[in-house]
């Protein structure tokens, strides 16, 4: 939803579904993000296809990245992601395990939390090609929390994590 001019920070999420119809799950999470008052969706990167990473043994993902506008502090920023999520489907049930869909909160403006329940930046974004690839695709010169910029992180290498660019359509 456009945000009125006004305070607003700048976030990075991303998104992922391995679990009953991936597309539907990504363009409905994408959709209910955006109708969250205080909450723009500015940029979207393509859908990629990738190969599960952490527990191999389940379906492979699609990915995304987002860029959004909000007026939310990080907190409820994450309770409102939380939300997404549920009213998906989602249920935690292993840690690792297939899910209809996940939002991360990757950056923040350029803060950091480190909280039970929160962290930003990501913890773990910079080891992952699912995260780093969608996300250089919209914001290349975007700094990660390493210094480097994104388009450069993206072309390291991650044995093992196949990322494919995803040619369904959306
Ligand atoms: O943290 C996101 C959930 N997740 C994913 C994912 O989104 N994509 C891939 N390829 N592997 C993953 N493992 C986990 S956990």
């Amino acid at each position: 939803m456009p945000l009125d001019e006004g305070n607003f920070e700048t976030a990075y999420l991303g998104l992922g579904s391995n679990l009953g119809n991936r597309e539907e799950n990504m363009k409905k999470a994408v959709a209910l993000l955006d109708a969250t008052p205080g909450i723009e969706v500015e940029r979207l990167s393509s859908w990629y296809e990738t190969a599960p990473v952490g527990k191999t043994d389940q379906g492979w993902f699609l990915n995304s990245a987002a860029r959004i506008k909000t007026t939310m502090p990080a907190r409820e920023l994450l309770r409102a992601v939380l939300a997404v999520e549920q009213q998906l489907g989602r249920v935690r049930r292993e840690r690792w395990g297939p899910r209809t869909i996940d939002i991360d909160i990757l950056l923040y403006d350029d803060i950091n939390v480190t909280e039970p329940d929160l962290e930003i930046p990501h913890p773990r974004m910079l080891e992952r090609a699912f995260v780093l690839i969608p996300l250089a695709e919209i914001a290349p010169d975007l700094i990660l929390p390493d210094g480097r910029r994104a388009a450069v992180a993206a072309r390291d290498n991650f044995p093992g994590q196949e990322v494919l660019l995803y040619t369904g359509g959306r």
